[in-house]
């Protein structure tokens, strides 16, 4: 063993390791493999251009893991890259005339030497930006495949239009309806795009999230909800003096004698067709378009129509018609685009009618309940009613609970030929196409005599050109003068390429593929290669791509499947979410918010440093620079060490539960560090040649720590495994304490104290990698333990009887603590007084007394 400093130097240290992981390549994936196989991802960061501490707290979750599974003898795959293309990028070059090429290479190359210090287990060697022709190339191939096996196409949607700026805005760039630049009200617009049809496999998506089961049902809801599956009917109505019928879906064919109205989406065929006679209505359609185009928006808006020449029949009721509004609520994309509105049973509709002064008829009413009461109060108030009950004032339905009556509704519309059950889906087909430039340009091309026609294969990649001009409005993709001029494939003659480009969601759907055969050129990726190593077997990220990011990986998996690239069905196996770093908010006097290292604690009162100037503390947030409440990752890792970063990371709280940061929580990782240090260098008990145990007999406190040893390894094994990251620490910290109560003079000491700090090493390994290295070495291992096996448990070490012992501290039941049965009191007493709880109860005094009743309850007063 070598001497060791009594102080660990971090900053020696951690720089050390990292370097010589890269030189060896320490993490890199092996490519064919007897081993089982563990794929191990975090969702791939934007190049944003600095990390964050919800970056640190991704990856070091994922690291963990993955270090966790190699020491198992996994073969590990556990890759990173850059989801590079983006409106920021964009951006940027508007605001600070950089290139977005440029901004986003430098973000990339600076980002990487930030996450650096971390002391990730990253394999480097299969790094991928998105936005270099290499990686996007692949995707226009999968594009045009998309298109040949149906799964993409064209059709005109709306989008939203800056009158001023003649350009078209992303829905985040729209604020309060306004362009984020011009301030200009934004417009709705018709424009063609490209289509990805997520819709034909929206049963299997909806079904297969059964399949699902590490999956946090949270998510699994949510994505349940977006794909949003109705069952209903369409019913057709007759209209009143002209040829044709309205179309309309609904969830409640049980309440059709109750509908006063009818309504069309201003973009329902009808509505158009009126419109182009009629002024009024067209001023209506601009006022409702003046709202933009997100559902929100929509939603949120006041409920308004407007009174069309047309009316209906009822189906059931010939001797009724029902007038036809044009209602700014009612949207294209969803159903039909028609609705019958039953005001009774449906609170738009209640909120429509009452502002149109259109008839209220209750035709369900609660099952116990009088119906000519409830009918009469329902009919006078504003409240509507969507609870279960059976159907009233509805001829042959009467009497029915609402289920029997929807089934009644749907057979007699079948029999008359006025309808059918029918199956809806909420969930849209994608929209790919952006009217931006820093994306993957869409390989078509429009020729004026052939129509729309892909990009020969022999003609990919189409290169993003880089001499552009972001001077002028709109897509500069659009205004260059020269690139999109080519000649038709088809025909030869001159035509134009699409200027649009992907939705940037489109890389991120397939990149967890591409990481298994990063460097291909000639394909995507190599089918042996993704068989091997898909899906990703634990995939970790933000909450707020529950639904699109992972609904489209989804997706793009089974597009990828029928075009043949890959034979599985779900990307991700496991999903875990990560909660929020979050931070408590300053305010100084004037009310600007101020950064944590800008204000000190002075006992309870805090203070900016600067003018000594009390602030007022806020409630703890997400960290965001918006409030400055946040700590800069570099800072923290140059004053406590990648390893107490990582550590404190990971012990503060649930690893799905958001994680208060806090200065007391760093500084009390960074001293346990130290800690852990001191027990190898300068050790209670002089330490045994090796860790080998087998032939040495234990006694008194040296049997508790082997018997301990082993049930952390079992305990902290099954934590990892089930990414209980936060107890498998407290466990750890359990071990440390009772490494330390070993005493000198029980029988096998030495032996007992070397093993489980070699145990205590390998296990803590993942979380805190360096130090635990670093010990490793000074204990005389040649070999790195990066390269260890993870310890085994011993199961007559386990078989070692424990007990349970309730710990008080002033009568007061605090705390309960595992220890061998008869364990001496002496042993037992100083694991008490180890525990946080103990401490935190004493509030740092020394008890006055301990009093152990073996195998039963410890009793302290302070
Ligand atoms: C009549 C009715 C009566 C309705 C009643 C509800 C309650 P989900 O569950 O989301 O599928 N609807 C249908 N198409 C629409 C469209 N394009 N835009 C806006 N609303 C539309 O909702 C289905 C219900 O939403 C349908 O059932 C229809 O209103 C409305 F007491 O029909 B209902
Ligand atoms: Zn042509």
């Amino acid at each position: 063993m070598t001497r060791m400093d009594e102080r660990y130097n971090f900053r020696e240290s951690e720089p050390k390791w990292q370097a010589y992981w890269a030189e060896t390549d320490a993490f890199a994936a092996e490519a064919a493999s007897a081993k089982p196989k563990c794929y191990v991802l975090e969702m791939f960061p934007y190049p944003s251009g600095r990390i964050h501490m919800g970056h640190v707290r991704n990856y070091t979750l994922g690291d963990v893991i993955a270090r966790f599974r190699r020491a198992q003898g996994y073969n590990v795959l556990h890759p990173m890259g850059w989801d590079a293309f983006g409106l920021p990028a964009e951006n940027a070059a508007i605001q600070n005339r950089v290139h977005p090429a440029k901004w986003t290479r430098e973000n990339i190359s600076t980002m990487k030497a930030q996450f650096q210090p971390l002391g990730l287990s990253i394999d480097w060697s299969r790094e991928v930006a998105t936005c270099e022709p290499d990686y996007y190339r692949h995707e226009q191939k999968m594009f045009l495949d998309f298109l040949a096996a149906g799964l993409a196409y064209r059709k005109t949607s709306m989008v939203n239009w800056d009158p001023v700026e003649h350009t078209v805005l992303a829905n985040e760039q729209v604020i309060d309806g306004k362009g984020w630049r011009s301030g200009a009200a934004v417009e709705r617009r018709e424009l063609a795009q490209w289509f990805l049809k997520i819709t034909a496999f929206a049963d299997d998506l909806l079904e297969a999230l059964e399949t699902l089961t590490e999956w946090p049902d949270r998510v699994r809801i949510m994505q349940h909800n977006w794909i949003g599956r109705s069952e209903g009917a369409r019913v057709f109505f007759d209209l009143v003096g002209r040829d044709g019928k309205l179309e309309v879906f609904t969830t409640r064919p049980d309440t059709l004698f109750g509908a006063s109205f009818c309504a069309i989406s201003m973009n329902h065929p009808l509505a158009k067709e009126l419109a182009e006679t009629d002024p009024a209505l067209r001023e209506f359609v601009s006022a409702c378009n003046a709202v933009g185009t997100s559902e929100a928006a929509i939603e949120t808006a006041e409920k308004m129509g407007y009174r069309t020449p047309f009316s209906v029949v009822h189906p059931f009721d010939p001797a009724r018609t029902l007038p036809v509004y044009v209602a700014n609520f009612v949207l294209m994309e969803y159903g039909t685009g028609a609705i019958f509105g039953c005001p009774a049973h449906d609170q738009r509709d209640m909120d429509f009618a009452r502002k149109y002064g259109l008839p209220v008829t209750a035709v369900v009413a609660p099952k116990d309940e009088d119906a000519a009461a409830f009918a009469a109060q329902l009919e006078a108030g504003a409240e509507a009613f969507t609870g279960d009950g059976v159907a009233i004032n509805s001829g042959f339905l009467n009497g029915l609970a609402v289920a029997e009556a929807k089934r009644a509704a749907i057979g007699r519309l079948a029999a008359e030929n006025r309808g059918s059950g029918t199956v809806q889906f909420r969930l849209r087909d994608w929209g790919v196409s952006r009217q931006r430039y820093w994306g993957c340009p869409i390989p078509m091309i429009h020729c004026p005599h052939c129509g729309v026609v892909p990009v020969p294969d022999d003609q990919l990649p189409v290169r993003l050109p880089e001499d552009v001009n972001f001077d002028q409005p709109g897509n500069p993709l659009a205004n260059h003068p020269t690139w999109k001029n080519v000649s038709c494939p088809v025909c030869g003659k001159p035509a134009q390429r699409e200027t649009d480009t992907f939705d940037t969601f489109f890389e991120s759907s397939w990149y967890f593929a591409r990481f298994c055969d990063p460097k291909n050129e000639g394909a995507a990726f190599d089918r042996a290669a993704v068989d091997y190593w898909l899906p990703v077997d634990q995939y970790i990220g933000g909450i707020e791509h529950a639904v699109l990011h992972l609904l489209y990986s989804r997706f793009f998996t089974r597009a990828l499947k029928t075009c043949g690239y890959l034979g599985i069905d779900e990307p991700f196996k496991g999903l875990f979410t990560q909660g929020m770093v979050c931070h408590e908010t300053y305010r100084a006097a004037n009310g600007g918010w101020l950064y944590p290292a800008e204000v000190e604690k002075r006992g309870e009162q805090a203070v900016e440093i600067a003018s000594g100037a009390p602030v007022s503390l806020g409630r703890s947030e997400k960290m965001s620079k918006s409030k400055k409440n946040t700590v800069d990752p570099g800072h923290i890792i140059e004053t406590y060490g990648a390893d107490a970063a990582r550590l404190f990371m990971l012990s503060d709280s649930p690893p799905d539960r958001d994680l208060e940061w806090t200065e007391a929580g760093i500084d009390g990782a960074w001293r346990y560090i130290q800690r852990l240090w001191r027990l190898a260098a300068v050790p209670a008990v002089p330490l045994a040649e090796s860790a080998e145990t087998a032939s040495v007999s234990f006694a008194g406190s040296a049997k508790e720590t082997m018997a301990m040893a082993h049930r952390t390894i079992a305990a902290v094994t099954d934590d990892l495994a089930r990414l209980r990251f936060n107890t498998a620490v407290a466990k750890l910290r359990e071990l440390s304490n009772q490494i330390a109560a070993t005493k000198p003079e029980d029988a096998g000491a030495p032996a007992a104290y070397r093993f489980a700090l070699e145990t205590l090493l390998r296990l803590i390994a993942p979380m805190t990698p360096h130090i635990a290295e670093e010990i490793w070495q000074a204990l005389g291992h040649p070999q790195p333990l990066s390269a260890a096996d993870w310890p085994q448990a011993d199961p007559a070490w386990l078989a070692v009887d424990t007990v349970t012992l309730a710990v008080q501290v002033n009568g007061k039941l605090r705390a309960t603590l595992e220890a061998a049965v008869g364990a001496d009191a002496k042993t037992v007493e100083s694991l008490a007084m180890a525990l946080s709880a103990v401490q935190t109860h004493l509030g740092g005094r020394t008890p006055k007394k301990v009093i152990v009743v073996p195998d039963k309850i410890v009793n302290i007063v302070g």
